[in-house]
């Protein structure tokens, strides 16, 4: 769960796991001891003020949860094994928002003296503000489509939805009226993933893109990825031109009208209003 205050930590050190990681078959067949460190981040005022393990998470359960997850796998990389634990931790506990996890393999077959090979990651939720809209076909059911195929992802949580507005065509071409709305989400994938996981869902919908800001069945665009500024040739966070739609400006604002917008320095309420008095 993304929790904007977690920044508390509950802390497992040097868990030993025996398990079946590595690229050589001896490895996966007689195993070895694996090493875990672990930062789970939390919020742990209200368990701590009211005493109550039911408030918070159980570190012993997160040990046998970890120590379970790596023996009923044997991948060939530790990477692998980070990077899956990490998600099935974020996944089950809801109350951690990010961690920190350390894959320690002191007997890695290197035929060298060394102290210990390890990889080490960072993994958390991200809170994302989508823009949704349409304007072919069933409008309504195209947006509520995209809804459930959001909902369905494993990685993506529907956490919050606007109300669905009629919006005149912005861009300058020429055709029917637009249903709008604006969708706050939680998820796990990085943002170039979760690009790729808005276009399959557009494509679902049966979706082509033949014209620039032209007629669509569904399209699906990041407005917000946490407090993120990112740009490549495909991506560009926060959206570019969200400060001049109210189509996306009016549903966002009633989701989060005090989400400041990372460059621009104003809040989504502001944005809206600056553009209401162009
Ligand atoms: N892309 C870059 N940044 C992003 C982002 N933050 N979120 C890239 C999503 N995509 C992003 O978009 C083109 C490419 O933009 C994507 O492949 C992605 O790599 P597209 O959806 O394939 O094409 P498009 O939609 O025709 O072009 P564009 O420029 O994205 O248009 P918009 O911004 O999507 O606007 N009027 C009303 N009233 N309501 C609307 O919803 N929508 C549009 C389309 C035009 N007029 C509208 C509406
Ligand atoms: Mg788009």
């Amino acid at each position: 769960m993304y929790l904007e205050n977690a920044k508390d930590e509950i802390r497992i050190e040097m868990l030993e796991v025996y398990a079946y990681h590595g690229v050589f078959p001896a490895e996966k067949r007689k195993g070895q001891t694996f090493m875990v460190n672990a930062t789970l981040y939390t919020d742990i005022r209200k368990s701590a003020r009211e005493d109550n393990l039911e408030l918070s998470t159980n570190y012993s359960d997160v040990c046998h949860f970890i120590t379970e997850w790596m023996q009923e796998k044997k991948y060939d990389l530790i990477e692998t094994v980070a990077e899956g634990l990490a998600q099935a931790i974020l996944l089950k506990y809801d109350l951690i928002s990010k961690v920190d996890l350390e894959i320690r393999k002191p007997e890695a077959p290197i035929e060298l003296p060394f102290g210990c090979v390890s990889v080490k990651i960072s993994r958390s939720w991200h809170k994302v503000y989508l823009s949704i809209g349409s304007n072919m076909g069933d409008r309504e059911s195209y947006l509520r489509g995209a809804i459930d195929a959001l909902e369905a992802h494993p990685l993506i949580r529907v956490r919050n939805v606007s109300g669905l507005i009629v919006t005149k065509p912005y861009g300058g071409v020429e055709q029917e009226d637009f249903l709008n709305g604006a969708v706050e989400i939680e998820t796990l994938l990085p943002p170039t993933e979760l690009l790729d996981a808005l276009h399959e869902m557009e494509a679902a919908a049966g979706r082509e893109r033949k014209q620039r800001w032209g007629p669509r069945t569904l399209d699906l665009d990041i407005i917000f990825y946490d407090k993120l500024v990112f740009e490549d040739d495909r991506l560009v966070i926060p959206h570019q031109d969200m400060e001049n739609r109210s189509f996306v400006l009016e549903p966002l604002c009633e989701l989060a009208p005090n989400y400041r917008h990372p460059l621009l320095g104003k809040t989504v309420a502001q944005l809206l209003e600056n553009l209401n008095n162009v």
